[in-house]
């Protein structure tokens, strides 16, 4: 899509939802499926919320995520608070927020995939957009790694995303565990709101899941970088209940931050 027809969309969206504001539908008009919505709307937790391609499309205060049916993305009230309760075992340089459709995992689960979802609003057209992944890994208690992450969902976005073709993170060590250079075959940029699903995979191609005490660390091209260049990026991390992994399912939070985080798996 091109930049002028992103924000005639965006326009369109913004518009829209305002006159679903005024109108209350955001809040008031009551739907059990999205068949009960009118032309695009879709239906979450009881409500009609607009469509959106990437957070600018919502009005401010609003977020695009990935709707229930796993395909679709609608706007949704950003909430963010930080309440260690609600975070649960983080342990490294995050913040917090409150889970779309908290999920809570049972104690000895095994999560056979992690979400990665790009929480970037500003300079989302930069050509750098969005969370620039580098590596993720899946480690045990002791920081030692166990596998890297493989993408199995590609949900990054932006037309101008030049850094979205994924071949650094396809199950391999990182060529360097330090910062590289910024270029397509180092980073992965997740587009603002999009997101990255991964399963684990050892050296040998194995895969592995994610067990009560391991945890996952998301390195992200950010201030631990050389970073002049570059705006600041936010993402979540998630877990996955369904071991088949449909994306709807990775809503199970354990973590955010910007550049380096380590989040542990409960
Ligand atoms: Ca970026
Ligand atoms: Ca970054």
């Amino acid at each position: 899509m091109t930049k002028s027809r992103r924000h005639w969309y965006g326009a369109i969206f913004a518009a829209f939802s305002l006159s679903l504001i005024m109108l209350g539908c955001e809040s008031d008009e009551a739907c059990s499926s999205d068949g009960d919505c009118g032309d695009e709307l879709l239906c979450y937790e009881e409500a009609c919320v607009p469509q959106c391609e990437w957070t600018p499309d919502c009005n401010e205060g609003y977020v695009c995520r990935i709707h229930t049916d796993g395909v679709s993305q609608i706007c949704v009230l950003d909430e963010w608070p930080v309440d260690e309760e609600t975070c649960g075992p983080v342990i490294s340089g995050l913040t917090c927020p409150e889970p779309l459709k908290p999920v809570v995992g049972e104690p000895g689960f095994e999560y056979w995939h992690a979400q990665v979802l790009d929480r970037s609003v500003v300079d989302c057209e930069a050509d750098e957009p969005g969370s620039d992944l580098i590596y993720i890994s899946l480690e045990d208690s002791d920081g030692s790694v166990l596998a890297y992450g493989n993408i199995v969902d590609d949900g990054t976005t932006g037309d101008l995303n030049l850094y979205k073709n994924g071949v650094n993170l396809n199950g391999s060590p990182p060529m360097t565990e330090e910062c590289p250079e910024f270029d397509d075959m180092s980073v992965t940029s997740l587009g603002c709101g999009g997101f990255i699903t991964f399963e684990f995979l050892t050296p040998d191609g194995n895969r592995v899941s994610a067990e009560a005490g391991t945890q996952v660390r998301v390195f992200e091209f950010g201030s631990q970088c050389f970073t002049d260049d570059t705006t600041p990026d936010e993402f979540g991390v998630y877990l996955c209940t369904d071991p088949n992994n449909t994306p709807a399912t990775c809503t199970y939070f354990i973590g955010s931050g910007s550049g380096e985080i380590v989040a542990l798996v409960p």
